[in-house]
């Protein structure tokens, strides 16, 4: 079994993670000085979100210089001590690889832009305006339109993002030589694989036609750019070139791709990652028919995620492979969002990490998961850091007058800030997160959630984490057992087995806030079967009634 299916992976944003220089910023000596924490965790892998030169219009998602280290992070030497002191543990690193754009400050694009017959020109994406305006209806992510006009040219440049993020242009093979060979210099240091943002946006139908979207100015049209013509055939040549020279594990950003399209992107010979991260249950509780989705919230409901999640087991089995996330650097905290960050916080936390360790798939954690660290409600704008926000903040109230409370509440509960406040290491100043001010603020709760208190806490999230990765490594069963579902018509609770040849893993997980009573599943009568770990002490009753966000991992041997 390849080890990227047997891993567990840490996501760290360097930034918020620990700062070692008083700056305010978390850098890569940060990350360094936490690996001792980390191999305490027991996670595999490590997962760098971008640590490239970067002006930070979105936190290091506009690179501009692949070959460089932010500074604020520290230097490559730095680098180069993180990867040999993370290996010198057994932990493997992989980069985040963002090449769907640039910064605009990257040398390629200040050369594109000087002029048309520039050889860079064509490593991005321009057209002329039409009837005085943008080329089409396409929208920016972030707000506004996904063209912006350069007037040394006069011509618009393509950007799905930030107008700081022009996207670059893959029909052009030179690029695509010069992106090989800056993942040939990172391969060359050792870095164990890559998480590739956005990369099912590589391919745009190249005619460009108009959004078909929503009523409007502008609209995100992703019909047009997600899973493109020439996507696949960018990505088997990026794995003959570059990929299939060393071993790695790499996983593909991919909203707005479906099993099939996911067997395809990762099977084995056909495919060439080895795994996407898929949206399905991102989308779960917004509401599609709003133009800006991404900042609705609609309840969600657990028959919903079980549907999602399910199919998601069933379709790739043999054909793919899974990533299991529920939370990242661009989505609230899972605790907030499908758990409950009040009196539950700590057993919903734990039934969540038991969700996440015990599917068919590679589980990643988002760094604070760990302890569960929950969103933050900031009181005004002023504190909020992330791009995405601030511009939304700037349409709704500033340009269309919009209710600024309702705005902001939108942000405390869909903004990306949620994931990004520092990490929590100790009640003291800053979450002993840094001597220095942080550059943005810390979540008020941290004398109560942080690092520290859960060391010292037997029961805490962390060390049901930590118990949830070492049963990955002692049960096989987890890492390739068959998925099967049980209670289908169970409102509150999402039970299910794994099984491979000798052995059988039950999981019952009790999302409700009232008590379950539950027939015993069939094998798994007291007696026939062991109680591998719970989140709430174990009853000696013989009847099965979960508590409160219980959640419970039983074990039965097959063959006697
Ligand atoms: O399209 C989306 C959902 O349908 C978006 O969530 C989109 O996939 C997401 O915003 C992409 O995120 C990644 O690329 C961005 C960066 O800001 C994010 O932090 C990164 O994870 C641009 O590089």
């Amino acid at each position: 079994m390849e080890w990227w299916k047997k891993s567990v992976v840490y996501q760290i944003y360097p930034r918020s993670f620990f700062d070692t220089d008083g700056d305010g910023v978390g850098d890569l000596r940060g990350v360094t000085a936490k690996l001792d924490y980390l191999g305490t965790l027991d996670v595999d892998v490590l997962w760098l979100c971008p640590v490239y030169q970067s002006p930070n219009d979105d936190n290091g998602y506009d690179i501009s210089d692949y070959y460089a280290i932010m500074p604020e992070f520290g230097s490559m030497a730095d680098f180069d001590e993180l990867l040999a002191q993370a290996h010198a543990r057994g932990i493997r690193i992989i980069m985040d690889l963002v090449v769907n754009h640039t910064s605009d400050e990257h040398p390629w694009f200040q050369a594109a832009r000087q002029s048309k017959s520039s050889p860079y020109r064509d490593y991005y994406i321009w057209r002329g305006g039409k009837n005085g305006a943008e080329p089409n209806n396409w929208g920016s992510h972030f707000g506004g339109s996904a063209w912006k006009y350069d007037e040394l040219t006069d011509e618009y440049f393509l950007h799905l993002f930030s107008e700081k993020q022009p996207d670059l242009n893959w029909e052009n093979p030179a690029l695509r030589q010069e992106i090989y060979r800056m993942m040939h210099f990172w391969l060359g240091k050792g870095v164990d694989g890559f998480r590739m943002d956005t990369i099912n946006m590589l391919s745009k139908k190249p005619d460009f036609p108009d959004a078909l979207g929503h009523p409007g100015r502008y609209s995100i049209a992703e019909e047009h750019f997600l899973n493109g013509p020439r996507l696949l055939e960018y990505l088997q040549e990026m794995k003959r070139e570059v990929l299939s020279h060393y071993d790695l594990l790499t996983v593909g950003e991919a909203p707005g791709v479906d099993p099939a399209g996911a067997a395809e992107l990762t099977d084995p010979e056909r495919g060439a990652l080895n795994m996407i991260f898929q949206f399905d249950h991102m989308r779960l509780d917004t509401d599609p028919t709003h133009p800006k989705p991404r900042w609705t919230s609609v309840p969600w409901s657990l028959p919903e995620l079980r549907t999602i999640l399910g199919r998601w087991q069933t379709e790739l089995e043999g054909r793919g492979w899974n990533s299991l996330y529920l939370s990242n650097h661009d989505v609230p905290r899972m605790v907030s969002r499908f758990g409950h960050d009040g009196e539950y916080r700590v057993p919903s936390a734990k039934l969540l990490a038991t969700l996440l360790h015990t599917l068919q798939g590679t589980p990643y954690i988002y760094q604070g998961d760990e302890i569960g660290m929950t969103n933050v409600q900031f009181g005004q704008i002023g504190d909020y850091r992330d791009i995405d926000a601030l511009n939304h903040y700037r349409e709704q109230v500033t340009e269309q007058g919009g209710d600024p409370g309702e705005t902001l509440r939108q942000l405390h509960v869909k903004g990306r800030d949620n994931a990004r406040t520092p990490m929590q290491w100790t009640a003291g100043t800053s979450a002993g997160f840094t001597t220095g001010t942080p550059w943005i603020g810390v979540n008020p709760n941290y004398p109560q959630i942080n690092v520290e208190a859960a060391l010292a806490d037997p029961e805490s999230v962390f060390w049901y984490y930590r118990d949830l990765i070492r049963l990955r490594r002692e049960h096989p069963v987890i890492v390739d057992g068959h998925y099967e579902l049980l209670l289908p018509d169970h409102p509150t609770v999402y039970a299910y087995t794994r099984t491979n040849a000798d052995t059988r893993l039950l999981v019952l997980l009790n999302f409700g806030t009232d008590r379950a009573a539950l027939a015993w599943p069939d094998g798994f009568q007291p007696g026939e079967a062991e109680l591998l770990l719970g989140n709430y002490p174990a009853e000696l009753d013989t009847a099965l009634n979960l508590r409160p966000y219980e959640a419970r991992v039983y074990l039965r041997r097959l063959h006697a």
